[in-house]
C-alpha cells in the first residue's frame, strides 16, 4: 500500500478536539517534533474562533518543548500523562489548567491495553524508517510506540532523516500478552532480544507521512560541582565496599541511574573507580555519560529506552553504528522498566530524591507537599524492584534554606520499604535490617548538612514514643516554616516538646 505523504498542517487537520493522542519517544528523543507544532497553532485557531479544542496526551515520558511546551502554551491540554519536565506544561499543571496524573512508567502501555485511560484516537510517531508494508522503525526513543499504533485507529508518521535508516536493528520492539495469557518476559542479561527490530502495524492505518529533518531538543548539563562529585563518589565508594563485603558479586550487576547532573556524576565515578569491574546498564535513559563509558570500555552493554544524549553525541553514535550498534538496544518502556526483568537481572538502581524523611521514605515529584516538578517517571519501576535501592540527593537545596532531609516527606513517591541506602554529599546511609529510629539516627549523622544535624536529632527526642517517633503536631514544620520566614533553619521545636 503507497505511503500517502502529507504536510505537517494536514496531519494536523486530521485531529480532532477531544481526541486521545498517543506520541512516540522518551524524554525529547524519538518524540515526533513538528505535528504537535501544527495541532497546536490549529487549537489557537479554534479558540480564537470561539471552539473549544484540546486533546489528551500519552507519551512515554518527558518529550520537547515543540511538543509539550507548545500544547500546554496553546491552552489545547485535556489532560496530560505520565511524566512531563516542561515549564509551561508545569506552570499550567500546578495552575490546575492542565489535569495531569503521574505514573509509574512501566504501566503505562498495559493500563492503555486494558483500557483503564480510555481509548487512543490518533498516534503521532517518529520513525527513522517506514515501508508500505507497515514497518515502523523508531528513532532514538520507543517510549509506548508499539502499544500506541496497535490501539490507535489513525497513526501519523513523522519520517525524520536525522536518523539514519540504518539504525534499523538497534531496537528490540515487542509487547507481552494480557492476562490471564501472560508469560515470562525472557530478558535473561541486558542484551537479550526478545522481540523484532521495528513495529510491525496495519499499513492501512497509517493516514500520512511527514517528512522532517529536526534534531532532538536537548538539555545541557550543568558541569560537576563539588557536590554532585563528592555525592559520585561516595556512590563508588560504597559499591566498592558491597563488593568488598561479598554483598555483590565480582562481576557486579547491571545498572540503573536517573536523569540529570547527579546520575552524570555517578557514572563518572564509577568509571573513574577501578576496583569496580566494566559493568552492564539496564536503565530507561542512556545519556552521555554511558557513551563515555562504553568508549572507554567500562560499560558493556546499555539496555534503554531511549538515548537522550547530545547532539554532538548522537552524531558520534550514528557516524560509528559499527561500534555502537552492538553494545545499544532501545526497548519500550514496558520492558526497559518493567519489574519482573529489574528484580531478575539484579539491577542496581540510583534515583534521585527530591525530598527525603529521616525514616527513609522519599518525595521524588511535589516540590512542598503541593507543587509538581516532573513525576515519578521509572524511579519507582526501578526502587522498588532493584537489587540495591539508592537513593541520592544534594543535602541542601536553594543555598541552604532547604534541608533535603525534613522530619515527614511532604508528599509520599517510594516508602521505607523500598528505599536501601541515601547518599548525599556527605556520606551514605545503610537503611538495612534498621528500625525507624535507627534509620533516623544513621542519615541524620550520616547525610544530614551541618546547619540541620541538631535540629533534626532534637526533632526526634521530641519525646514521641512508638515504633516511628514522628511527633504529628511537628511533622511538617520544617515546610511550614519555609513558607514563614524562608529558610527552613528557624524551626523552634519549643512549643511541640512532649515531656
Ligand atoms: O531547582 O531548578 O530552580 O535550581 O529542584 O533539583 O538538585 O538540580 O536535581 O535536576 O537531578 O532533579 C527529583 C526533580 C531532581 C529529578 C528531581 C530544587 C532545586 C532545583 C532540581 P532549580 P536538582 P535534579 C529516571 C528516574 C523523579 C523522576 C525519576 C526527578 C530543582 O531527579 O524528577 O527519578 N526525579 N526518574 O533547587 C524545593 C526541595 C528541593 C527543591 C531540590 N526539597 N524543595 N526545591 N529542589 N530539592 C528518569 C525518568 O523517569 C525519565
Amino acid at each position: 500500500m503507497a505511503l500517502k505523504f502529507i504536510t505537517a498542517d494536514e496531519a494536523a487537520a486530521l485531529v480532532k478536539d477531544g481526541d486521545n493522542i498517543g506520541f512516540s519517544g522518551f524524554t525529547p528523543a524519538g518524540c515526533p517534533k513538528v505535528v504537535p507544532g501544527a495541532i497546536a497553532k490549529r487549537a489557537e485557531e479554534e479558540h480564537a474562533a470561539g471552539r473549544p479544542f484540546k486533546v489528551g496526551m500519552f507519551t512515554g515520558a518527558s518529550t520537547g518543548d515543540r511538543l509539550d511546551g507548545a500544547l500546554a502554551r496553546a491552552g489545547a491540554v485535556k489532560f496530560r500523562t505520565p511524566y512531563q519536565s516542561n515549564k509551561d506544561m508545569r506552570n499550567g499543571i500546578n495552575a490546575g489548567e492542565h489535569p495531569y496524573f503521574d505514573m509509574h512508567l512501566s504501566m503505562l502501555a498495559q493500563e492503555l491495553r486494558y483500557g483503564f485511560l480510555g481509548k487512543i484516537d490518533v498516534a503521532i510517531v517518529e520513525a527513522a524508517d517506514v515501508t508500505e508494508d507497515g514497518e515502523i522503525v523508531p528513532t532514538s526513543g520507543v517510549g509506548i510506540l508499539p502499544t500506541i499504533c496497535r490501539l490507535a485507529d489513525k497513526i501519523i508518521v513523522e519520517l525524520n532523516d536525522k536518523h539514519p535508516k540504518e539504525i534499523r536493528g538497534i531496537h528490540d520492539i515487542a509487547e507481552p500478552l494480557d492476562p490471564p495469557h501472560r508469560r515470562d518476559m525472557p530478558v535473561y542479561s541486558p542484551s537479550d532480544r526478545v522481540g523484532q527490530p521495528f513495529v510491525k502495524v496495519d499499513p492501512a492505518k497509517i493516514v500520512g507521512v511527514v517528512r522532517t529533518s529536526e534534531p532532538n531538543d536537548e538539555g545541557a548539563f550543568a558541569p560537576l560541582d563539588d557536590v554532585t562529585k563528592a555525592i559520585g563518589d561516595n556512590v563508588a565508594k560504597f559499591l566498592v565496599s558491597e563488593m568488598e563485603a561479598g554483598r555483590l558479586p565480582k562481576e557486579f550487576l547491571p545498572l540503573q541511574s536517573g536523569v540529570g547532573n547527579v546520575a552524570n556524576a555517578v557514572l563518572g565515578a564509577l568509571c573513574d573507580n577501578k576496583q569496580i569491574p566494566a559493568f552492564e546498564v539496564y536503565t530507561e535513559v542512556i545519556q552521555d555519560a554511558v557513551i563515555e563509558l562504553m568508549k572507554k570500555g567500562r560499560v558493556k552493554f546499555a539496555s534503554g529506552c531511549s538515548l537522550s544524549v547530545t547532539r554532538p553525541v548522537i552524531q558520534e553514535i550514528y557516524g560509528n553504528l559499527d561500534f555502537f550498534k552492538d553494545k545499544l538496544l532501545l526497548r519500550p518502556q514496558e520492558y526497559s522498566n518493567n519489574p519482573e526483568i529489574v528484580r531478575r537481572l539484579g539491577v542496581i538502581t540510583i534515583n534521585t530524591a527530591l525530598e527525603a524523611d529521616i525514616f527513609g521514605n522519599i518525595n521524588s515529584t511535589h516540590v512542598n507537599g503541593t507543587r509538581m516538578m516532573n513525576g515519578l517517571g521509572g524511579s519507582g519501576d526501578f526502587a522498588r524492584n532493584g537489587y540495591l535501592s539508592i537513593f541520592t540527593t544534594p543535602s541542601t537545596a536553594k543555598d541552604g534554606k532547604i534541608s533535603a532531609f525534613v522530619p515527614m516527606v511532604s508528599h509520599l513517591d517510594h516508602s521505607e520499604h523500598s528505599v536501601k541506602i541515601i547518599i548525599t554529599e556527605y556520606g551514605i546511609a545503610d537503611l538495612r535490617s534498621k528500625s525507624p529510629r535507627q534509620r533516623a539516627e544513621e542519615i541524620i549523622e550520616k547525610c544530614v548538612h551541618p546547619d540541620y544535624k541538631q535540629l533534626l536529632r532534637d526533632y526526634l527526642n521530641l519525646g514521641v514514643k512508638g515504633q516511628t517517633p514522628q511527633c504529628l503536631d511537628a511533622c511538617f514544620a520544617f515546610h511550614q516554616e519555609i513558607a514563614a520566614s524562608g529558610d527552613m533553619r528557624n524551626v523552634d521545636w519549643s512549643k511541640y516538646k512532649k515531656n
